[in-house]
């Protein structure tokens, strides 16, 4: 009988998905779900011929130094910069994510992150939990900021970018965006989107929503002047990547009230989370759940594992990201 290839699932997943798994490889799970430290990674990737990670799996030249048969890591998750392209290319490993299965779940978060943050959501579950609700009242209880018919400033408008830009629209909403590129003129026009500045957004906009890729460079595109460009009333939601906001910068913005409230999903260092922000009642915060329904992470673990069966077969995964390692 000839041995099944060996393969690597970091992670816990659905238990069917493992089971048909097993069916054509020999895995090495991890429903306890406990996260390897970087020695244990790179032992477990010494011995396999593909992996399915996630973003808590540093994959770079030390992960891989003895993944000899190793042919493909399979990130589950769409954003990537827990993956060392350079180093993996260069290992002539292939890497994969998975884009569009998460597209709308997630925007349809962001836009819930949102509408949560603006309208004070969670703080007045909270007040009213606490037994403060004694009386209905005009002013003597939380007050919000409007989302409908104010302009959302969309900061990295790729898929997801453009699912929020979507859904705004729904709300009378104008839509400002900033991008490394700018989108073509069609998609400007179905989103309805105007491109602007980084400043020009950050001082006109009611709402800023961050989606794009965390990279070197977009590391604290909001700092602390970024905030003081921002309006009093503004909010700031981040649903991209921790890192990408100075969190210990925006706590303070959000003590003094620099800006109205913030909405946040990812951390710098998560999952710690600044203490101060855990202090602070006009900050809604969320475990990195943005995709995070069964059907999109089901969607996105199949995905991935069509990656990983395609480049152990020896064919092209459908999202691969390093196209010159693939051979035919
Ligand atoms: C993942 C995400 O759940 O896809 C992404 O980029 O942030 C989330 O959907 C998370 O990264 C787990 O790997």
């Amino acid at each position: 009988m000839i041995a099944k290839p060996k393969i690597l699932v970091a992670r816990a997943i659905f238990p069917e998905a493992l089971a048909k798994l097993e069916e054509s490889f020999e895995v090495r799970s991890n429903q306890a779900d406990v996260v390897f430290t970087p020695e244990e990674l790179k032992q477990e990737l010494a011995s396999v011929v593909g992996a399915l990670v996630t973003g808590s799996e540093r994959i770079d030249a030390h992960a891989l130094s003895e993944a000899k048969q190793l042919k493909i890591v399979a990130n589950i998750s769409v954003g990537y910069n827990n993956f060392d392209i350079p180093a993996i290319s260069a290992a002539g490993v292939m890497a994969t994510n998975t884009p569009d299965v998460l597209t709308d779940t997630t925007a349809d978060f962001g836009f819930a992150l949102l509408m949560a943050t603006a309208r004070r959501m969670t703080e007045s579950e909270h007040w009213l939990r606490a037994g403060s609700w004694t009386k209905w009242s005009i002013v003597n209880n939380p007050l919000g900021v409007d989302v409908s018919h104010s302009t959302i400033g969309i900061i990295g408008m790729g898929r997801i970018g453009q699912g929020i830009a979507k859904r705004a629209l729904g709300f009378g909403m104008k839509v400002i965006y900033h991008n490394r590129n700018r989108l073509s003129e069609t998609d400007e026009k179905t989103c309805q989107a105007t491109y602007v500045s980084k400043e020009e957004l950050l001082s006109t906009a009611d709402h800023v929503i961050l989606v794009l890729p965390y990279t070197p460079e977009n590391h604290h595109t909001i700092g602390a002047q970024e905030i003081d460009l921002m309006k009093p009333t503004a909010t700031l939601i981040n649903i991209a990547r921790g890192g990408i906001v100075d969190d210990g910068a925006l706590a303070q913005a959000l003590q003094t009230g620099k800006i109205f409230a913030a909405g946040l999903d990812v951390f710098e260092g998560e999952p710690n989370v600044n203490p101060q922000l855990l202090e602070l009642s006009n900050v809604v915060l969320a475990p990195h759940i943005a995709s995070s329904t069964e059907k999109t992470r089901r969607a996105m673990v199949d995905l991935a594992v069509e990656n990983l069966r395609a480049a152990i077969d020896g064919k092209k995964p459908p999202s691969l990201i390093n196209a010159e390692v693939f051979r035919d």
